[in-house]
């Protein structure tokens, strides 16, 4: 895929996701807004993975750590084929597979997530199987910047570098609000980069809206020899949907019918501009 196509993707997930939280009635609509580009880059540009064989093992690993915002990554699982896309329709009801966080019996997901802070130390240990193992998967692990009020996080990010890990990727979406209002009232984190640097990660700082930046930033990991990378992923949470953006209350807020044709009307709009502008065909 060439950018304008991840580009036109990363809107078609937007729709995908709210129409599903829609129809579930729950979901986590601001976070899964802000980190649909991150995942678009890394699920259709950047990983080596096989979705007829999810459990390749040279496959590169993602890990959900702030796996409350399910949402865009069940939508991109199920339009690459992971599962039927009709099972969209099961999300958050009873018996489903497709619960409200991440859990390892849908193909792709390779560990339960929800609980914050523990996605990191996990990756850790992945990381470092593939280098004992002399594997050269990459693993990749996305975090809320709420999450990094958790002590656990930085238990890990002692320890990647003291292991050496430049195969492992930590990502921040730094969209500057958690579950109940900013991150610098709720728990103040900066200097957040200053912070990962000084606990010995190469820090690459984008926006992480931008495709451009983010398959940049992801496609040079190992970007700096025997040093794990953090990519401080500034976005905007509820991105694409105007009265969604930077507003704490679509952390977890449903769109009722004229909401979401609201929000569909807009991504619709962005959409057909893209491609005015003659970037898809
Ligand atoms: C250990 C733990 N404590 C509390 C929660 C409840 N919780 C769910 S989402 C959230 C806020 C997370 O904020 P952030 O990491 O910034 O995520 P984002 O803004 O990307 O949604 C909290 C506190 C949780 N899931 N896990
Ligand atoms: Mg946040």
């Amino acid at each position: 895929m060439n950018h304008s196509e991840l580009k036109a993707k990363a809107i078609q997930i937007r729709m995908d996701l709210l129409k599903m939280i829609h129809g579930a009635k729950t979901g986590h609509t601001g976070g899964s807004l802000s980190n649909t580009d991150i995942l678009t880059a890394l699920y259709y540009k950047i990983m080596n993975i096989d979705q007829q064989n999810p459990k390749w093992t040279e496959r590169d690993r993602f890990i959900a750590s702030k796996g409350h915002s399910v949402e865009s990554l069940w939508c991109i699982l199920a339009d690459l084929g992971f599962f039927p896309k009709e099972e969209l329709g099961t999300f958050s009801q009873f018996g489903t597979r497709l619960i409200g966080h991440p859990n390892n019996k849908v193909p792709g997901i390779e560990m339960n997530t929800g609980a914050l802070g523990h996605g990191l130390a996990i990756s850790v240990g992945m990381a470092l199987a593939a280098k004992r193992d002399g594997k050269s998967y990459r693993v990749f692990c996305l975090m809320g910047d709420g999450e990094q009020a958790e002590g656990s996080v930085w238990e890990a990010a002692m320890a990647g570098p003291h292991f050496k890990l430049d195969n492992l990727v930590g990502i921040i979406d730094r969209n500057r609000l958690q579950i109940s209002g900013g991150t610098e009232e709720v728990m103040g984190l900066e200097p957040l980069e200053e912070k990962w640097a000084a606990f010995g990660w190469n820090v690459v700082s984008i926006d992480g809206n931008d495709m451009d930046s983010l398959v940049e930033a992801f496609g040079a990991v190992p970007t700096v020899p025997g040093k794990p990378t953090l990519v401080m992923a500034n976005t905007v949470k509820g991105k694409g949907v105007s009265f969604a953006e930077n507003n704490p209350a679509w952390h977890h807020h449903v769109p009722n019918d004229t909401q979401l044709s609201q929000a569909l009307a807009e991504l619709s709009a962005s959409l057909e501009l893209l491609s005015q502008e003659g970037q898809v065909r």
